[in-house]
């Protein structure tokens, strides 16, 4: 089975984070990986969601953790049983499955409950008696297994209805029903007297695989002949019952495919059980694991885009292999495992660098994909005013409109102004739509920023965006919280601060502890204008 790579861009995704996800898995698909699937870690704001239907794409899974998961470990023991089964079946594969226990399912493969070595052993302890068979509701198909027996007659359906007799119990004038199994053996000088039914069931055994049984005249039961000897016939018939009266119902315990190891491993620990079952969303039983299998798994793939950082990433990366990376932003702490595929330039997008590999892998552009990717770099570079946006963003963006036949600026700035929208959101939206979370020295710093055409409605909410600032920081334990509000009609951005550590940003930016907020003309870029001053200034202490 080949594995599945997961791409995608930061949490709190911006345009950039998902078309870049979007362009790079259909890359990935046209160039060898078929595999691959785009995805994103967080709802898509509303200029991308703009982006999206302006060229009839669907926005990418969201998906919440790469933990390795009951998904991810190898099942290889498929071995179940049905409450029909026989104890003599059932116990040959407990015993070869180490682990225990076994899964009962039903006709439809669904788990029911749990037969374990313990439960199983109250069978051999029972005593066996003449109605044992017809009470066990006993399947005659359970019978001729066990027994491997030849039949003679009609292979007889459904289950046991009579009693069992052995035929030294029979007297001549013993009343046999048509329900009643005789046992008689190939010797027994008698025998005819187990066929006194006249159309039951008779076992006869110790008879050998390659010899005929001559069947009295006018008998039309069934007879069934077996290699065994009368001893083992009646040692095996006490286990041709079904387990169905020893199967345990009450504490099953099993496991889901999207159930991730870490909670497998506490549950299993906490368990007097060693093999449990693994089941679908539908409760149908694919296999089981034990202990031992919590070791034997395969970590996820995963290929960052627009992102490097794990605290700007996904739960459980840590866990995941990094495939590969392509980014537009510093490199913080990136350490794997094993080489990757990383490529990291100082462009305005993530988006103009994917551009860059269609050309160089020679793979045409989708009209579609073309418009994403040009969303993107319009986000990013704010329709080029940010000081982060390049040449090389200005030509591939140029490029991309063509194939994608829209008006550069006409579609940028519609893009721009559909995102932006300040009177509609709650502060919790503005401050959360692209917040990103930085370690500098010894601070955690939230740093959020929004564009708008709406510039104004910002002063009627002022009060309400700091006291949610202040919030976040309490809650989340961060030293400072800024909110970049950028108007590229304006050109620059005013700079909300809150938070316990504001001295930073008078060190940084000359903003004195008593100002809440401040504008900043030519200021467009977080990731050039905001960061490395407050990085200079953190490291510093
Ligand atoms: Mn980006």
């Amino acid at each position: 089975m080949s594995q599945m790579t997961y791409v995608f861009g930061h949490q709190k995704p911006d345009t950039d984070s998902i078309c870049a996800a979007i362009a790079y898995a259909y890359l990935k698909r046209e160039t060898g990986s078929p595999e691959t699937e785009a995805c994103r870690l967080g709802p898509v704001n509303k200029e991308t969601q703009f982006a999206l239907d302006t060229f009839g794409v669907e926005a990418p899974r969201l998906i919440k953790s790469v933990k390795p998961q009951v998904s991810d470990i190898h099942l290889n023991n498929d071995s179940m049983v049905t409450e029909e089964n026989s104890i003599h079946h059932t116990m040959d594969l407990i015993i070869d499955n180490p682990g225990r226990s076994l899964p009962v399912v039903d006709d439809q493969k669904k788990l029911i409950g749990i037969i374990s070595l313990p439960d199983i052993m109250h069978a051999y302890s029972d005593p066996f008696q003449e109605d044992g068979l017809m009470k066990a509701k006993t399947p005659y198909r359970n019978i001729i297994k066990t027994l491997n027996a030849r039949i003679i007659g009609d292979t007889p359906e459904g289950v046991v209805k009579g009693c069992f007799f052995n035929n030294s119990q029979l007297a001549p004038d013993t009343k046999l029903s048509s329900d009643d199994v005789v046992l008689t053996t190939r010797n027994d000088s008698s025998r005819d007297m187990a066929f006194a039914n006249g159309n039951g069931c008779v076992i006869i055994s110790d008879v050998p695989a390659d010899m005929d049984m001559p069947i009295p005249e006018g008998y039309t039961g069934t007879t069934m002949l077996t290699e065994k000897s009368t001893f083992e016939v009646i040692r095996l018939l006490e286990q041709v019952m079904p387990i169905r009266q020893y199967v345990n119902h009450d504490t099953m315990e099993f496991f889901m495919l999207s159930e991730t190891l870490e909670d497998v491993k506490g549950n299993m620990l906490s368990s007097p059980h060693n093999r449990f079952p693994v089941v679908t969303d539908d409760g149908v039983v694919l296999g089981t694991i034990t202990k031992s299998s919590l070791l034997d798994y395969q970590r996820k793939r995963v290929i960052l885009v627009d992102h490097n950082e794990k605290t700007q990433s996904i739960a459980g990366l840590e866990d995941a292999e990094i495939a590969e990376i392509i980014d537009h932003h510093r490199v913080a702490e990136v350490q794997t495992d094993a080489p990757l595929y990383m490529r990291v330039e100082p462009l305005g997008c993530t988006c103009t660098i994917i551009t860059k590999m269609y050309q160089e892998k020679d793979v045409p552009i989708p009209k579609k994909i073309a418009g994403l990717l040009l969303s993107a770099i319009i986000s990013d570079t704010l329709l080029f005013n940010s000081p982060t946006c390049t040449e090389q963003d200005k030509q591939a963006a140029q490029a991309l409109a063509k194939i994608a036949g829209v008006n550069l600026r006409e579609y940028g700035r519609s893009m721009l102004i559909a995102g932006s929208n300040l009177g509609d959101m709650t502060p919790k939206q503005i401050i959360g739509a692209d917040r990103k979370i930085f370690t500098m020295g010894n601070y955690k710093i939230e740093i959020s920023q929004i564009n708008t055409g709406d510039y104004k409605s910002l002063f009627n909410k002022l009060k309400d965006l700091l006291a949610q600032m202040q919030e976040n920081c309490e809650k989340e334990g961060a030293d400072l919280a800024i909110l970049m509000v950028t108007d590229i009609v304006l050109g620059g951005s005013e700079l909300l601060i809150a938070g316990e550590q504001r001295h930073l940003v008078r060190d940084a930016f000359g903003i004195e502890d008593e100002d809440i907020s401040q504008f900043f003309p030519g200021m467009f870029s977080r990731k050039k204008q905001v960061v490395p001053p407050l990085m200079r200034v953190a490291s510093e202490e």
